[in-house]
């Protein structure tokens, strides 16, 4: 069985993991969760089967220990996984210390930015917390600059072509995403000329160019 992803074209989650099993080559059939139809489809009785958080991805994929279908959710951990099975192209480095530090710089992005600009914290600034619909796109910039000024200092110390010296790690992988939602919401990516240089380098890869959101069945859906 092909390994089955649950995901949307714009999300960044769902873009990781698309990365991911673009670079590992691996093949895998989509499905297109959208989020914003139907007041958001991952909130159907039948997405919350897959994941109760009512958060795409969801990667549907064969147990290599007993053959049973994992229905696995948290994009890191999806990502993980295929590492451990797929290790022919390593997202994570094997040495224990470069793994901190690829892991490290992940979730910058995966675990202190992505998830104050996720959908559901911009729909409940509005409809919660009164913020007019127009703040929405400042409050993605402040947290946006905040977190790519830091960045910008770490890769001057640990860039190489990529992220992370000259491979392609987990850290380019959830880098992406992030700069793509940032140029979405027109952000200045001026003042971070390590991160212009590296998403440049990653961007010709034909591995990213397969996982872009543009490049998905329900792009522009
Ligand atoms: N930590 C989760 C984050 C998942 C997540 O936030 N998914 C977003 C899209 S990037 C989502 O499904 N949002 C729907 C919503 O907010 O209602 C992961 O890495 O998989």
């Amino acid at each position: 069985m092909k390994p089955k992803l649950h995901g949307y074209w714009r999300s960044s989650a769902s873009y990781r993991v698309r990365i991911a099993l673009a670079l590992k080559g691996i093949e895998y059939d989509y499905v297109p969760v959208h989020l914003l139809r139907d007041g958001g489809e991952q909130k159907s009785a039948r997405y919350q089967q897959l994941n109760p958080a009512q958060l795409v991805p969801t990667l549907e994929i064969a147990n290599t220990a007993n053959g049973e279908t994992l229905c696995l959710n948290q994009s890191l951990a999806i990502i993980e996984y295929l590492d451990a099975i797929y290790p022919a192209v390593r997202l994570i480095p094997a040495d224990p210390a470069q793994a901190a530090v690829v892991r490290m710089l992940a979730l910058d992005m995966a675990a202190d930015l992505q998830p104050v600009t996720n959908l559901r914290v911009l729909q409940a600034l509005t409809t919660d917390f009164a913020l007019p619909e127009t703040a929405k796109g400042e409050w993605i910039k402040l947290w946006v600059t905040r977190t790519f000024a830091a960045f910008e200092q770490r890769l001057q110390r640990y860039a190489g072509h990529y992220c992370y010296g000259d491979h392609v790690t987990l850290a380019d992988v959830c880098l992406v995403p992030q700069v793509y939602n940032a140029k979405r919401f027109g952000v200045d990516l001026t003042p971070y000329p390590n991160l212009q240089r590296v998403i440049a380098n990653l961007e010709a890869l034909p591995a990213l160019q397969m996982a872009a959101p543009e490049a998905q069945v329900d792009a522009n859906s």
